[in-house]
């Protein structure tokens, strides 16, 4: 079978729906940093239905600093690619063409090519997907992680640069010394006010580097907050084969989602941009309150049904959202507790907004493992669920489930010790930390729920309080002490 190209449009099977506009005549008018299969399936798809409903200069760049590596995945395939919206028995395939060219950030040259592209002149706008940890930040307060080894090398320069902030700088000094006019960058990524907190990491890290790159930041480059929202797990290989029997060719870049999708963008624009609301994206004026919800709710269901849902066997969040005890009490933490640290947002009913998102995580034809969702827990569910408790704590509420789904992040890491099993090794920067002080508090479960709660840049320093630890410490032991299914049927019970 041949592979997707643009040669091979023709072969495709009828039903398949590829680009009505003219790709030959298509310009570069913005950057995306992190091609993955989020963003194929999510701001590539939207610029795709733009290009479709009014052509314009705003073809994309794709840019990865990591894996996967586009010059494999994307170039052979004349950066085309299929994307599929599944639910139930549903399926339904569409090329997108929106992606012209791409760079693998990997040495000297490839760095250069990626800042020229940054820095040229017919470039407005940056959009990014580096996922949380991406941005090379503390999670509980926002601050540069200056422990992460690479941003460290990355400030040091001058080797070609290994993180976000680090190219950025490299490209901004570009553009400054060109004097090439304003840019926009919009982060893509589920934290908090993430166009704010991106604007001040990377002043902060120019401003290590350069006092007039900093400045030259601050007053030429827009970073409107973006809420974005489409469930799009990692493509297999048997996703790959099925739409190639689908749709005739094989296409390696294949992305798999669902059919909802939402992107709320903030209008401040430094200069010209793409018309994404004529392809049902909504601008705001403050994205703020869309993004809470949505991380508090979706995003935390998702989390908490992961990390419980993989200690009690499940394999895809689909099958946790359909186990009665785990959505019992998800759907019970959420309405009776997240939902008072819930912001008003017209057009987003809390109540609906609940019952569909725990529809769409059961929807069973999108197989998201418990293990993609638990990746860089610690990076999520400080925004997911830490934050809402804290502000439960403080309102002097009671938070009993917010406090389980917390001690669920734990015990999924802590499933990784010896002590518990080695059920698998969980992919989080603090794993190794954490795991170590599983294996270190003996029969003590307090003492390993103070030791956790200890990791600032995870819970902040108000969060240990005796009480607190004790219901941690609790949950710990019913958690990886036993049977972790009939603990958790018995809090599904307590009402
Ligand atoms: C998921 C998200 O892996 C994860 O962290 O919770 O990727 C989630 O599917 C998206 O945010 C949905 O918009």
């Amino acid at each position: 079978m041949r592979r997707l190209a643009q040669a091979s449009l023709l072969e495709l099977a009828r039903s398949v729906r590829r680009p009505c506009y003219d790709r030959a005549e298509l310009r570069v008018g913005m950057a995306h940093i992190g091609v993955g299969a989020f963003h194929r399936c999510h701001q590539a798809e939207f610029t795709d239905d733009m290009l479709e409903a009014r052509f314009g200069p705003w073809g994309v760049v794709g840019i990865n600093l990591y894996p996967p590596v586009l010059a494999e995945l994307l170039a052979p395939q004349d950066h085309l690619y299929s994307r599929t919206l599944r639910q139930g028995e549903r399926a339904e395939t569409r090329i997108v063409g929106s992606i012209l060219h791409t760079v693998d950030v990997l040495d000297a040259a490839t760095t250069d090519e990626a800042t020229r592209v940054l820095a040229s002149p017919s470039l407005h706008v940056v959009t990014m997907t580096v996922t949380e940890k991406g941005y090379g930040l503390v999670p509980a307060s926002g601050a540069l992680d200056m422990d992460n080894p690479q941003l460290r090398a990355d400030l040091r320069g001058p080797s070609p640069p290994r993180t976000l902030l680090g190219l950025l700088a490299l490209a901004m000094e570009r553009r400054r010394t060109a004097n090439v006019p304003p840019l926009t960058m919009v982060s893509c990524d589920n934290v908090p006010s993430n166009g704010t907190l991106l604007r001040s990491a990377l002043i902060a890290f120019a401003a290590a580097r350069s006092a007039p790159l900093a400045r030259w930041i601050e007053e030429s480059v827009a970073f409107p907050c973006s809420m974005v929202d489409r469930i799009v797990p990692a493509a297999t290989r048997e996703d790959i084969d099925r739409i190639a029997v689908d749709i005739g060719v094989i296409d390696e870049a294949a992305v798999v989602g669902e059919p909802f999708r939402q992107w709320v963008i903030e209008d401040r624009f430094a200069g010209d941009r793409p018309l994404w609301e004529l392809a049902g994206a909504q601008l705001a004026r403050d994205a703020k309150p869309y993004e809470t919800i949505k991380m508090r709710v979706l995003n935390a269901a998702q989390s908490t049904l992961s990390h419980l849902g993989a200690i009690v066997g499940h394999e895809f969040s689909f099958e946790a959202a359909h186990d009665p005890v785990l959505l019992g009490l998800t759907r019970r933490m959420l309405q009776t507790e997240t939902v008072s640290t819930l912001p008003t947002v017209e057009g987003m009913g809390v109540e609906a907004y609940i019952k569909s998102s725990l529809e769409r995580i059961a929807n069973s034809a999108i197989r998201h493992r418990c293990h993609q969702i638990g990746t860089d827990g610690s990076q999520k569910i400080v925004q997911r669920i830490v934050n809402p408790l804290r502000e439960r704590l403080v309102a002097g509420q009671s938070a009993p489930l917010l406090t389980l789904a917390v001690a669920g992040w734990m015990a999924y890491v802590l499933s990784g010790a010896q002590r518990f099993g080695h059920r698998w090794d969980p992919s989080d920067p603090w794993a190794e930390t954490v795991i170590a002080m599983g294996e270190e508090c003996r029969e003590d479960f307090s003492a390993l729920a103070r030791a956790v709660l200890g990791v600032r840049t995870i819970f902040g320093s108000d969060l240990a309080t005796a009480p607190f630890v004790a219901a941690v410490g609790a949950h710990l032991r019913g958690l990886l002490d036993g049977d972790a299914a009939a603990y958790l049927a018995g809090l599904a019970g307590d009402k």
